[in-house]
């Protein structure tokens, strides 16, 4: 089985945060060590499937996986099933897949991420290409791959506040470029807004909430994106101090970043939850976005596991500090 292959290098010990005799009456929270070899794992399983587009078999293989994982991760699963109407009105056979650790536990965190991939490889610069679905090793696998990892991690040893992990569903159909006909407005991120209208649980809330969203690119770099800035500023600058601690400062950077519409809106429009979107920024395209994004390009080879560590250990001393 993957989770047993998965690790190579990582040990399980960080050495870092130990109760010491000297400093026992302080509260000290031995966070473990996130192992990116692992989360790269998991990530190369996704895309092993194929493009994870909605109503393809691809898709539906990978759902069954993710399901899979999380119950053996130990996770309370639910399955949210719904179909739901792309910009051009096809029906999207829909899963988001929710694990729930300490279900009962009043005080929550919410992890998330997409696991669908773009039909459309709208951004490759010869139109013959923009038809083709893309790996969305980044762009969809990059999230899930972490918070798999963190999942795995989160069965060996429990934070004090209960976590739920969710994997959005067709965030990522919406209206390509070439598209010339009528479409409705808030085509992206269908599953998060069907998970903001009816939660796997009744009247469902979160302390705050962390979305992943292109965390496996080379080079990446995280800005305060705009509307986590605006509704979550609180949990955005808690994110952004873990990382600094840990000396990730050259991938979170602390400067202004755009405003994305991402799944992070709708856990905060529909759920009241003030939720970061960690994203991969890059101001030196002209769409803001990595030069892989949404482009055949967006495939394994251009998966970094040094972002992957960044951004998975960040997400970790954030959750188990929280008391
Ligand atoms: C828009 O392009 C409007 N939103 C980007 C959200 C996204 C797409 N994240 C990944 N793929
Ligand atoms: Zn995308």
């Amino acid at each position: 089985m993957l989770a047993g292959t998965a690790l190579f290098s990582c040990g399980n010990s960080n050495g870092k945060g130990q109760a010491t005799e000297e400093a026992e009456e302080k509260i000290q929270v031995n966070v473990p060590v996130f192992c990116a070899d692992s989360a790269y794992a998991y990530i190369e399983r996704q895309v092993a499937f194929g493009p994870r587009v909605p109503n393809s078999a691809s898709h539906r293989q990978c759902g069954d996986y993710l399901k899979s994982q999380l119950e053996a991760f130990g996770a309370k699963v639910y399955v949210q099933e719904a179909d739901l109407m792309a910009y051009d009105g096809t029906l999207l056979r829909s899963r988001n897949i929710i694990g729930a650790y300490r279900p009962e536990a009043a005080k929550r965190i919410l992890l998330c991420s997409h696991w669908d991939s773009r039909p459309y490889a709208d951004q490759e610069k010869e139109s013959r290409h923009h038809h083709m679905a893309i790996d969305g090793a980044n762009d969809g696998a990059s999230g899930v791959g972490v918070l798999l990892e963190i999942a795995r991690q989160l069965q060996q040893q429990s934070p004090t506040l209960g976590i739920d992990i969710v994997f959005f569903d067709a965030e990522d159909y919406g209206a390509p470029d070439f598209y010339t006909g009528q479409h409705k407005a808030d085509y992206w991120c269908l599953g998060s807004q069907y998970w903001g209208r009816i939660p796997h649980t009744p009247d469902y809330k979160a302390r705050f909430g962390i979305l992943l969203d292109m965390v496996g690119g080379r080079n990446a770099t995280f800005y305060y994106e705009g509307y986590s800035q605006r509704t979550a500023s609180k949990a955005m600058k808690k994110i952004w101090r873990a990382a600094q601690a840990l000396g990730y400062s050259r991938y979170f950077l602390q400067q202004d970043g755009g405003e994305v519409t991402d799944d992070h809106v709708f856990v905060n429009q529909y759920r009241q939850i003030p939720c970061v979107d960690i994203i991969d920024y890059d101001p030196n395209t002209d769409t803001g976005f990595n030069p892989t994004w949404h482009t055949l390009d967006d495939h394994i080879g251009n998966i970094d596991k040094g972002t992957l560590q960044a951004v998975g250990q960040t997400v970790m001393q954030v959750i188990y500090n929280e008391q």
